[in-house]
């Protein structure tokens, strides 16, 4: 099965510079196919929501919830059977979206894992939950789903960094892919925090996932 038209869903807080080089770069990408791009933004002060009105076939804005939410919100506005799910912050780069769709025709989720994971909370993730559900890196939310799975992701665990989803996922029995990419460097100042604020967020975030796998 050819994989044809697909909705890429990205969320955003404080993104205007970086939504402005992904929309194009996506569209770039997906020249032969149709698509949407749809911005979910969590009312951003530096006029993200602007520039993705400008840009986007589809932008709302909302109050924060936090990246997971926003990116079931997202999926949950898609109009094409395919979604895919790219950061906004041009760490994931659109030119592995032809990879993920050809694996969207057998999988229900595609994982696009890193080939290096920076933080010693990502490495334990992936050797914990990313055992159970059978990739390397559970945190990365570049993916594409079916969007017939969406109705099943309902998130009990708050902000997991995508992880709750392939929870979910497994626990559905859907059936999960992976690619892997070499990931650029990550930016400077990173936004989910400093090392020690990052790795507590991510291993909250893994032990409320484990929590919800063995419930
Ligand atoms: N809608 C929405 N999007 C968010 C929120 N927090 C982060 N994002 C977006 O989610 C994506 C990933 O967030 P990042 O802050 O880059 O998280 P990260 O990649 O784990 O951390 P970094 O190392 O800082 O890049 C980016 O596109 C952000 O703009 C939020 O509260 N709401
Ligand atoms: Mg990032």
């Amino acid at each position: 099965m050819i994989i044809d038209c697909v909705s890429v869903v990205t969320t955003t807080w404080n993104e205007r510079e970086n939504i402005k080089k992904l929309i194009p770069a996506i569209r770039n990408v997906l020249q032969q196919v149709a698509h949407e791009i749809i911005v979910v933004d969590d009312s951003s002060q530096d006029g993200t929501i602007q520039a993705a009105k400008r840009l986007a076939d589809v932008a709302v804005t909302k109050t924060r919830e936090g990246q997971t939410k926003g990116l079931l919100y997202g999926m949950r506005l898609a109009k094409f059977p395919v979604i895919i799910t790219i950061d906004a912050d041009l760490e994931n780069d659109p030119q592995h979206i032809p990879l993920l769709l050809q694996q969207a025709a057998v999988f229900d989720v595609v994982v696009a894992s890193r080939t290096a994971l920076p933080r010693i909370s990502e490495i334990v993730a992936s050797k914990t939950l990313g055992k159970l559900v059978g990739v390397t890196d559970t945190l990365s939310n570049f993916r594409a789903y079916r969007k017939e799975t969406v109705s099943k992701l309902d998130l009990r665990g708050g902000e997991t960094f995508g992880a709750e989803f392939l929870v979910i996922a497994k626990k559905k029995g859907l059936r999960i892919g992976e690619i892997t990419y070499d990931p650029p460097p990550r930016r400077k100042r990173p936004r989910i925090g400093g090392t020690i604020k990052a790795n507590s967020r991510i291993f909250w975030a893994l032990i409320k996932s484990l929590m919800l796998y063995f419930l």
